[in-house]
């Protein structure tokens, strides 16, 4: 049997009662999906497209902008912007909203992305992804200028969410609500085939994927959750753990939904407040993904769906993957910090 296509599986998702994929979020997916073909045929070229390195320019975080940051980032832009089911975007790399040109007709729904996750991975031949968050406008946007602070809803009120993955493979991970879903790029004729799902995390999978140079900014219950697993701690659970870290948030959730284990970028707890991550478009989306796929994410004590957004490139610490790994930390930190 040939696997279904993303394109059938949402129409089928569109013709389920009370359905979580109304026509115009199907338009939207399927545009999204369609711009993260193109970025993965730009990234697979790689020097031979003269796509790698840096540009020298600054993102709003102060951070160097990769060359595919921003052609990943105009490719998107180009993309969904004249489709007509958005209200506006957000991304990593711009500063505020891009709000949808008057010449072309507006939606109903907010998109938010992270062009290239990993972006330190590019000129190493190492697996990034783009990631991606969809929100509805509040109620009466339409009928006025969208703002940055009709971006700033919790994550729970996600109505889709998903990656790209550009790997070995490539793939797209997807969730309209209804269970997380892995498409494969199919390039021969360039369709996204269903090739797993509905992903379920495996329960026991002792493996950790965290940032060990970090230790000096770790609270005292995450040192003593690696500690115990990793480091250098002598008890029952010394010596059964493995450590895998690869730089790319994507290419860590994606070992996570499809064979366990858990990933931490804790916040720094020397420093009030910073964190690695961003909430709107890494940390939420990952987070509704892990739910979906019956996993837990939280900030090391919180849930990550529930978080209040303040800010478009609000930072937060995450604590993802099997949901019992995720509950240890959490006690560990309610008990030591
Ligand atoms: P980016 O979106 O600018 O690439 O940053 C996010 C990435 C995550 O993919 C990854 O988990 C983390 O940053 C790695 O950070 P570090 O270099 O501190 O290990
Ligand atoms: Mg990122």
């Amino acid at each position: 049997m040939k696997p279904t296509t993303l394109t059938r599986f949402l129409i089928e998702q569109q013709r389920e009662p009370n359905s979580a994929c109304p026509a115009e979020l199907r338009l939207l997916i399927e545009t999204v999906a369609r711009a993260c073909k193109v970025i993965a045929q730009a990234i697979s070229k790689g020097a031979l497209g003269d796509v790698l390195g840096s540009l020298g320019s600054e993102n709003v975080q102060g951070e160097v902008q990769k060359k595919l940051d921003v052609i990943a980032n105009d490719l998107l832009v180009d993309a969904n912007e004249w489709g007509g089911h958005l209200a506006a975007m957000a991304s990593e790399e711009m500063e505020t909203i891009h709000r949808i040109p008057g010449r072309y007709p507006k939606g109903e729904y907010l998109l938010l992305y992270d062009p290239i996750d990993g972006s330190s991975n590019i000129d190493v031949d190492l697996s990034v992804g783009t990631i991606f968050s969809v929100f509805k406008a509040p109620e009466g946007a339409s009928g006025r200028e969208v703002t940055e602070a009709d971006f700033l809803q919790k994550g729970s009120e996600q109505v889709a969410a998903g990656y790209a993955i550009y790997g070995p493979q490539t793939m797209l991970v997807l969730t309209i609500g209804t269970g997380v879903y892995e498409f494969t790029l199919d390039r021969e004729v360039g369709a996204w085939r269903m090739t797993d799902g509905p992903l379920r995390i495996a329960s026991g999978n002792p493996e950790v994927a965290i940032n060990m140079a970090r230790r000096s900014q770790w609270s005292p219950g995450i040192a003593r959750y690696i500690d115990e697993r990793v480091g250098c701690v002598d008890g029952p659970l010394a010596g059964q753990y493995n450590m895998r870290w690869t730089g790319s948030m994507v290419a860590d959730v994606h070992r996570i939904l499809k064979r366990g284990g858990v990933f931490l970028y804790p916040s720094d707890h020397t420093k009030p407040g910073k964190a690695r991550l961003r909430l709107l478009y890494e940390a939420n989306p990952m987070a509704m993904l892990i739910e979906q796929a019956g996993g837990a994410a939280t900030d090391g004590r919180e849930r990550i769906l529930d978080v209040e957004a303040i800010g478009l490139h609000q930072r937060v610490g995450v604590v993802l993957g099997d949901p019992e790994e995720v509950a240890k930390v959490r006690e560990l930190s309610l008990a030591m910090d």
